[in-house]
């Protein structure tokens, strides 16, 4: 077998996150070297809490935790908390215990930066949060673009609507500014955006098999659930939820799920469109210089092997 890709996840748990967790650790393509938490769905304290508890119920509490960022790259406080879509915890209103482990004393940037130089070119990192941490690693660190592998993010919402208002998706909302230094910073970077995630479902059908198996994934998940379907159930009009998270991490583990263009894009950091990716397929040659003029390049996922995404999902939550 060849040498399994390090991952690091960065991550705001949050229900899809625990899922798309979970799908790492029963990946055997993927080692997870480390977590790395940010706000989000929840405050970042609690993030780092969830994710030291997800790692104990998997059992992996040799995997570090470090914690992440507080606040925006700008300093911002008044952050953007979706626990109306996750629970008040995070992890479905189940009240879990505290975790027994702690995290690690290395931010997640520092801890970002230095993992990258220790492996050049073999860390990919996968960002399910607002990118506040990624940004603060390439400012850290001018190696840190060269050295770290590929960021796959979940982010963006290309030439569709927005999950938190028209304009912009949850991710890059949480912090444009952040979202913006990431895509422009020249690291190797796939995009992956709600246009694509919209379109892999987790049905009650599949809820409901997952509940017949007695693997622990399968069974901590639909423990937790119930707050996620209740609330597509009440915003969309789907039978089942969108797995934007679990969509994103597979698409690092097997890039063959998905199909991207390349180009560059820009956030809009003001206005009534702060958050807004814009992406620039670079088909016409302007006349004057934009704000997209020799930026570099990224791929942004445009299609996805929906059926295949959910039953990896499937297999790898039951199979324990
Ligand atoms: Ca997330």
């Amino acid at each position: 077998m060849t040498e399994r890709k390090k991952i690091i996840i960065d991550t705001d748990p949050g229900i899809d996150d625990a899922m798309a967790i979970f799908i790492a650790l029963q990946s055997p393509e993927v080692e997870v070297i480390g977590l790395t938490t940010i706000y989000g769905n929840v405050y970042t304290a609690l993030a780092t809490r969830n994710a030291l508890h997800l790692l104990e119920i998997a059992g992996r509490t040799d995997i570090p935790v470090a914690e992440g960022s507080h606040v925006t790259i700008t300093k911002g406080t008044k952050l953007r908390i979706a626990d109306f879509v996750h629970g008040t915890d995070g992890l479905g209103n189940q009240n879990f215990p505290p975790p027994k482990g702690k995290p690690i004393e290395q931010s997640a940037a520092d801890f970002l930066v230095e993992q990258a130089s220790l492996y050049p070119g073999e860390v990919t990192v996968v960002a399910l949060g607002p990118l506040t941490n990624i940004a603060l690693a390439i400012q850290s660190d001018p190696a840190f673009i060269k050295n770290v592998g590929q960021i796959v993010l979940l982010g963006g919402a290309f030439s569709v609507n927005g999950n938190v208002n028209p304009a912009a998706e949850a991710n890059i909302f949480g912090d444009p500014d952040a979202a913006d230094v990431v895509f422009t910073s020249g690291a190797d970077i796939l995009a992956i955006g709600i246009n694509v995630t919209h379109q892999v479902v987790l049905t009650d059908a599949n809820r409901d098999t997952l509940a017949e198996s007695s693997g622990k994934f399968a069974q901590y998940m639909c423990r937790i659930l119930d707050v996620y379907f209740s609330y597509h159930h009440d915003a969309y009009s789907t039978k089942g939820v969108y797995l934007h998270d679990p969509t994103t991490l597979l698409a690092a583990v097997n890039p063959s799920l998905i199909t991207y263009v390349e180009g560059v894009v820009r956030v809009q950091t003001v206005g009534i469109t702060r958050g807004l990716t814009l992406f620039y397929n670079k088909q016409k040659r302007f006349g004057e210089v934009t704000e997209w003029s020799d930026k570099p390049s990224v791929k942004v996922a445009v299609t996805v092997d929906a059926p295949s995404v959910v039953k990896m999902v499937m297999e790898r939550l039951t199979s324990s």
